[in-house]
């Protein structure tokens, strides 16, 4: 897909194809599309991390919140979004053995308490062990500074998804 097919969308064709970028918060294409043309892929992120940015600090957790828990029962039952299903599928997460489940729900649950929000990571840029060791380390940070980078992932998976999107065939 390229730029000038990208500009040329309707507002309904945009949000369908750009709406899982940022998971299960189609508003934010919703709000970026009356801003194009974008020139390329930094441009049209550039306005989805400007648009996270001015968020007040609920709307950044309210976006964190949309994520789904890794491993979590929705990846064994198959209800994530398509992009997450792969995502947590190509990363492992439907192969863990009983003692890695254990460890993940604990820990998740141990972070969700904690700062009020599911742990999230760009499952496709890590593996299992990796995962469970940023969950360790991740419970350790202030509040603050777990905003950031928590955000900083959504902005890793938002531009892997674009990626796959800008990679997609054209329609003919
Ligand atoms: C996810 C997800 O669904 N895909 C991904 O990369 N990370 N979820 C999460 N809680 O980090």
């Amino acid at each position: 897909m390229d730029f000038q097919k990208i500009n040329s969308m309707g507002f309904g064709e945009f949000v369908d194809v750009f709406g899982n970028i940022i998971e299960k918060c189609p508003l934010i294409a919703a709000a970026i599309w009356s801003q194009r043309p974008f020139a390329d892929l930094a441009d049209l992120e550039k306005h989805v991390f400007d648009f996270i940015e001015a968020l007040p600090q609920s709307g950044k957790e309210g976006i964190l919140r949309c994520h789904p828990d890794l491993a979590g029962r929705e990846l064994q039952l198959g209800t994530l979004t398509p992009e997450s299903q792969r995502e947590q599928r190509n990363a492992g997460l439907r192969d863990l053995d009983r003692e890695e489940r254990r460890q993940m729900d604990q820990l998740n649950c141990e972070y969700k308490k904690l700062f009020g929000f599911p742990f999230v990571i760009a499952a496709r840029l890590s593996d299992k062990a990796t995962m469970m060791r940023e969950l360790a380390r991740r419970l350790r940070n202030q509040p603050s500074q777990e905003l950031c980078a928590a955000l900083d992932e959504v902005r890793k998976i938002c531009h892997l998804r674009l990626e796959d999107i800008l990679r997609s065939p054209m329609d003919p």
